[in-house]
């Protein structure tokens, strides 16, 4: 599983980012938009959700359940600042798709006792798309993360996200988790779509 985490830079616009990853083959997309307004994330959300339905990706909206509501998005991802899952869950109902943040094996426990539908779990390394980063997890917090989780037997998907390069994905996909969420690396890249198809072929391989 690979997520894009939407993102802007001098040369792309929210949904520029969304359009390229999904030229590159990425069907799960994130819509992060940490300071817009609640009017400017609804309208780029509608636009995107757009896009997302004309290539069947998974549209995802970090934070602002009822703009995922609203919009009709297949779900939300939540942080620790953000409405509980418990809560997003009856506003979205049993078939919406929530994600939570997770940094610790307390923070995983948390969200499955929750009812998350995955975790993405970070940061791999320092990064700068994200501000008040938790503590750098490495390929060993991984590794620990996994352990704990299946010696709980919880089933649900781990991704690992935060500074991610395509040449982390074989050493990350090895830790056991299910796949990768990324954003700089791709829109850093001189060709962006040729990026995303790269990672997500990376990620396939490493999943078998
Ligand atoms: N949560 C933890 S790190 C991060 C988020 C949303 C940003 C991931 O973006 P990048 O550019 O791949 O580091
Ligand atoms: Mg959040």
């Amino acid at each position: 599983m690979v997520q894009f985490i939407s993102h802007y830079t001098e040369k792309y616009s929210y949904l520029d980012s969304i359009q390229l990853a999904l030229e590159g083959g990425c069907r799960w997309i994130q819509l992060r938009m940490k300071d817009a307004s609640d009017q400017e994330l609804l309208d780029t959300a509608k636009q995107a959700f757009d896009l997302c339905q004309k290539y069947g990706a998974t549209f995802i909206i970090d934070d602002n359940v009822l703009a995922a509501k609203q919009v009709g998005a297949h779900g939300v991802h939540l942080g620790k600042n953000d409405m509980p899952i418990n809560e997003a869950r009856k506003i979205l109902g049993p078939e919406a798709i929530i994600g939570g943040t997770a940094n610790t094996f307390s923070d995983i426990c948390a969200h499955v006792a929750a009812g998350a539908n995955y975790i993405g779990c970070g940061p791999f390394r320092f990064t700068s798309t994200k501000k008040n980063l938790s503590p750098i997890l490495g390929l060993e917090g991984y590794h620990n993360l996994i352990s704990e989780c299946q010696k709980s037997n919880f089933a649900l998907p781990i991704v690992a996200i935060g500074g991610i390069t395509a040449d982390d994905i074989p050493s990350i996909m090895q830790t056991g988790v299910a796949g990768i969420a990324i954003s700089s690396e791709v829109l850093r890249a001189n060709n962006p779509v040729e990026k995303m198809q790269q990672i997500i072929k990376q990620v396939t391989i490493w999943k078998h």
